[in-house]
């Protein structure tokens, strides 16, 4: 028996090496794997190396299928993420961290726990030499009661305590500015 998803989901990973000149952003970034199915998942991610094993540079997306994890997708061009650090300086527990927050994402976003689907893109890990970022895009940066739902949601489903602040950046900003500021905070 098989659990099919409600869409289909496309995992891609960028090539630290292609990304050394600005202008070459996205030239090496690659769809790699589609699944349409939980047991699909599971035999993926159990092949894969988790986001800590990777080099520094890299990035995965895992993307609802016919989006591109690109600022310049249609439906992302209007929209932003939602991110949080997890700073790497020598704690052992933030590789555990990173994973298992980016294993959450994942669960969410092909669940369907999100209350507005609709809203959700994909979701990201940069892997940084002083950090690791993990990012949730969303549709439409201009509504701010539903990138705060979406938000408060995340951080239930990461066990975040209230004290912690992820903040929102909205893509046309980030396009704008070398020092983008955050639209939202939750
Ligand atoms: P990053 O990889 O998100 O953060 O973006 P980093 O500072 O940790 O490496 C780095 C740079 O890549 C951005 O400032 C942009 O110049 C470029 N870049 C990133 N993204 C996600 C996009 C995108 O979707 N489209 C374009 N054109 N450039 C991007």
């Amino acid at each position: 028996e098989t659990h099919p998803l409600e869409t289909k989901w496309t995992f891609w990973f960028d090539n630290p090496e292609g990304k050394q000149h600005q202008a070459q952003w996205g030239k090496t970034l690659r769809p790699v794997y589609t699944f349409g199915t939980v047991e699909e998942f599971w035999g993926l991610y159990n092949n894969i190396l988790p986001p800590s094993r990777l080099a520094v540079g890299a990035d995965i997306h895992l993307f609802r299928d016919g989006i591109e994890p690109k600022w310049e997708d249609p439906a992302c061009a209007n929209g932003g993420k939602w991110s949080f650090l997890i700073p790497r300086g020598g704690s052992p527990s933030a590789a555990q961290l990173l994973d298992t927050n980016w294993l959450h994402v994942i669960l969410a976003c092909i669940g369907e726990q999100f209350d507005d689907g609709e809203e959700i893109c994909g979701g990201v890990v940069n892997v940084r030499a002083k950090q690791y970022r993990i990012a949730l895009w969303t549709r439409t940066a201009a509504n701010e009661a539903v990138q705060v739902a979406i938000a408060k949601q995340l951080k239930e489903v990461l066990q975040m305590s209230d004290h912690a602040k992820i903040g929102f950046m909205a893509h046309s900003d980030a396009k704008q500015s070398n020092k983008p500021k955050d639209r939202y905070t939750v």
